[in-house]
């Protein structure tokens, strides 16, 4: 059975590159289990779309796998459709929240064999392993029962049991849904991404411009490399989906994280690590161990973590406590860490169900700034709730902090609490229209507040002005799109070696997340 795993690109003029963590498990899984397989890197280049068909023109495959997440529908759709016109034989199978959040939307609109639902290291093998062995991958219930979704006017899957974690086209060409996989309880059992896979050293050189900022060698020398220290969020946030959504929150032990880095630096040389996380730290005693572990192994790295404002800005722990945690984060080597303002607005918070209050936020920052650890924020605009005062609030909070965040719009995304009310009350109606259409929270996209489109879109311009004057910054005009971390942190009066370009810089439009 011949195999492809399409790596797609999110940016294809951004100048740097990220090793794909999610897509790097999935492809080790099938390895070890003795897969063979061809890798097409569409991101690692930039392969215009031309190319890619050529490469599929010219090659023949019996499955193609491909995931992305769900801003990139439009071009999962196009990949699909392109490659079961010149192979209509070969099994499309697509994975992660292009396909996980929609499954009744890509099999109705586009031809696509299977939805990969989830957490796809266990579900890929076993989907392989059938594929291969020509064994059925489940049957429908019967009588059908249709799978209730919020994904507007498309038929609804109907419920079907065999591999776990797969929606599949049958024979009659029913969508028979087996239903979502238990998530792996102890992810420290699953094999450290194999980026031999890649053109890792490739990747490294690309990514190299992306480090904040180091003090312990000339960023010049920074090589930066993904570690996946957690799966999930134990929050549930209004505008937020990932895959492990419905999966508990998963922490690796500090031992196993550290192994990896250990890999990494010895087999790639790397020295500074993106936790790429949903929640890196959730609690303060949890984190103080896994620090305590990387002061203790003396890794000599840089790191970067997702974190939330109650981690260290809410007083549930002594503040002494918390500013221990802080200075001894920045002695295992954080360089910088994420964590959302989203909004100041108590009503607003509210509605995004964030369960923070607005001061933690400055408190955290406080916090931060005295260890010296940069604080990279964003800020969400548009919510239901919002107004010209709640947008100044936000902005206040930020001219407090002296931090210009990454702001964005609110962009409802399926599997989301705002995706259900944009469906329900007609701000979304075609839904395939509108997933072809979106990009990213830094560009509009349908707006429910109770301002109107020029309104909403001219107070945050004119709040983010007045900010950026303030802070003694210039974006050029672009005041979303902004890019440029060392400005960003202009403010932070944090000492180190200065990179010239960004990271984990939301608003960067060729940057990152
Ligand atoms: C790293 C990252 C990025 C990097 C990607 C770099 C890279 N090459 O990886 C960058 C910085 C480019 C990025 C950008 C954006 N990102 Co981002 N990012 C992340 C982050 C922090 C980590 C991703 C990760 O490594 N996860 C860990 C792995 C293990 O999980 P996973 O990727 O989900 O993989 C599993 C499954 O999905 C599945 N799977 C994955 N790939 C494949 C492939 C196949 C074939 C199959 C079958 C299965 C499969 O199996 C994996 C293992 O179980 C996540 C948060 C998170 N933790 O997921 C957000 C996240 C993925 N990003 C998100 C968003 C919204 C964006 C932006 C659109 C933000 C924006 N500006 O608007 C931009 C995209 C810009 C664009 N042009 O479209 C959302 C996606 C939401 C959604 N429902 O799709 C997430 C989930 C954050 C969030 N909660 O909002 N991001
Ligand atoms: S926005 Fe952050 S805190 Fe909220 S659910 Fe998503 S990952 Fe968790």
């Amino acid at each position: 059975m011949k195999i492809l795993f399409v790596n797609p690109c999110l940016r294809s003029t951004a100048p740097h590159r990220y090793l794909p963590v999610g897509l790097g498990y999935v492809v080790t899984a099938a390895k070890v289990a003795g897969f063979k397989f061809d890798l097409l890197d569409v991101d690692i280049d930039g392969m215009p779309d031309q190319k890619v068909e050529e490469y599929i023109v010219r090659h023949r495959y019996d499955v193609i796998l491909v995931g992305s997440i769900v801003t990139h529908y439009k071009w999962v759709k196009w990949f699909c459709g392109m490659a079961k016109r010149y192979h209509p034989g070969c099994k499309i199978v697509v994975g992660n929240s292009v396909a996980s959040s929609i499954p009744e939307v890509i099999l109705h609109h586009a031809p696509v064999d299977v939805v990969v639902l989830g957490e796809a290291d266990v579900t890929v093998v076993e989907l392989l392993q059938a594929l291969n062995d020509g064994h059925a991958l489940g049957e429908a219930y019967e009588p059908e029962v249709p799978i209730l979704h919020n994904n507007g006017p498309v038929p609804a899957t109907i419920r079907g049991q065999g591999i776990e974690g797969i929606v599949f086209r049958d024979e009659k060409g029913r969508l028979v849904n087996n239903g979502k996989r238990k998530a792996v309880k102890k992810i420290d059992d699953l094999p450290f991404p194999d980026w031999d896979i890649f053109d890792v050293q490739r990747y490294i050189t690309k990514c190299q411009t992306t480090a904040h900022g180091t003090t312990r060698y000339p960023v010049e020398q920074a090589r930066v490399m993904p570690v996946n220290t957690a799966r999930g969020c134990v929050f549930k946030c209004t505008f937020c989906h990932y895959v492990f959504w419905d999966d508990p929150y998963r922490h690796r032990s500090p031992e196993s994280v550290i192994a990896e880095i250990s890999r990494n630096q010895q087999k790639y040389g790397a020295n500074y690590i993106n936790f790429w996380d949903e929640l890196t730290f959730h609690k303060v005693r949890p984190a103080q161990k896994f620090i305590d572990a990387l002061i203790e192994a003396d890794l000599g790295i840089h790191f970067t973590a997702a974190i939330r404002t109650d981690l260290l800005g809410c007083d549930e722990a002594p503040y002494e406590e918390r500013v221990e945690l802080a200075r001894r984060m920045k002695q295992a080597g954080c360089i910088a860490v994420g964590f959302s303002l989203e909004s100041a607005n108590a009503e607003i918070l509210i509605a995004m169900n964030k369960l923070v209050k607005g001061e933690y936020f400055g408190e955290q920052v406080r916090i931060l700034k005295e260890v010296g650890i940069i604080s990279n924020t964003s800020v969400i605009f548009g919510y239901p709730q919002e107004t010209p005062a709640s947008i100044q609030e936000t902005i206040e909070s930020c001219r407090r902090a002296k931090i210009y965040p990454s702001p964005g719009f609110l962009l409802p995304m399926p599997s989301t609490g705002m995706w259900k009310h944009a469906v329900d009350n007609g701000y979304i109606r075609d839904v395939d229209q509108y997933l072809l259409n979106i990009t990213e929270r830094q560009d509009f996209s349908v707006n429910m507040s109770r301002m109107n489109d020029a309104e909403l879109k001219n107070e945050v311009e004119k709040a983010l002005g007045g900010l950026a004057r303030d802070l003694g910054l210039d974006f050029g005009g672009s005041l979303m799109k902004t890019g440029g971390e060392n400005r960003h942190s202009r403010n932070q009066e944090v000492e180190m070696h200065r990179n010239t370009n960004d990271t984990m810089n939301y608003a960067n439009v060729i940057g990152s997340v």
